[in-house]
């Protein structure tokens, strides 16, 4: 195998983040676009619980769990020190994201599905998280302070998903973070990661991404 591959899905956040990293850490891949609904039997081979997405590193290591492929890319190359200071307090937020934040999410988004509340509780409980880093923001430019780091780019997606289910309710309650949340989204490399292509096809050559990360300075 020439060249790592990534099963990704355009519009999933943990593909997002993995995209992410794998863009600034200037990794070389090739890009799988798949969709969730017709997931490929060759993602089940490498990785049987089927989740998106899924990084097969050119010597054949399998790494299913989108932050292990960030802290991978990250561990190739860091150019702008994401991943090197405030180790503990990242990853904590990060696993607050992933967990209790993740599932009020869900809620909030899918809310006609969810009968075990109101809109308005499953919007006041995503707004309890956002507080949180509201209050953070209002006393360093990021979450782990005045850089940017592996944390902002790991929840950087998913405070996107809650923002959009009520941009108004959003922006209103959390300016700070809307702040935040426009410099991600405007961001170059944002932009990059959300290309479109086309859906790769067993027996294909996926897209080859040789993208170049331009650092803020
Ligand atoms: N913990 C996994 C979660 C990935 C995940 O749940 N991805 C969603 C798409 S956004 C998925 O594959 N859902 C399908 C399923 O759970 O069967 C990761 O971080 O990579």
């Amino acid at each position: 195998m020439k060249y790592h591959i990534l099963y990704s899905f355009r519009r999933c956040p943990y593909a997002m983040r993995s995209r992410l990293a794998l863009v600034y850490s200037g990794i070389n891949y090739e890009h799988r676009e798949i969709l969730l609904k017709n997931r490929p039997d060759e993602l089940y081979a490498l990785s049987p619980k089927g989740t998106v997405p899924v990084f097969q590193l050119n010597d054949g290591t399998v790494i299913d769990e989108s932050i292990d492929i960030m802290k991978w890319a990250l561990a190739q190359s860091d150019p702008d020190c994401w991943y090197t200071d405030k180790i503990v307090e990242q990853n904590s937020l990060i696993a607050q994201n992933d967990d209790e934040y993740k599932k009020r999410l869900d809620m909030y988004k899918y809310h006609e599905r969810s009968p075990e509340g109101s809109y308005d509780e499953f919007q006041n409980a995503v707004g309890e998280t956002l507080k949180v880093y509201e209050s953070i923001l209002s006393k360093s430019s990021y979450l782990c302070g005045d850089n940017v780091t592996l944390a902002d780019m790991a929840l950087f997606p998913f405070i996107r998903q809650g923002a959009h289910v009520d941009l108004v309710w959003f922006n209103a309650q959390f300016p700070i973070l809307s702040k935040w949340l426009k410099i991600f989204n405007e961001s170059e490399l944002f932009m990059t990661i959300m290309k479109k292509y086309a859906l790769w096809e067993t027996g294909e050559n996926g897209i080859l991404i040789q993208e170049f990360y331009t650092r803020n300075e």
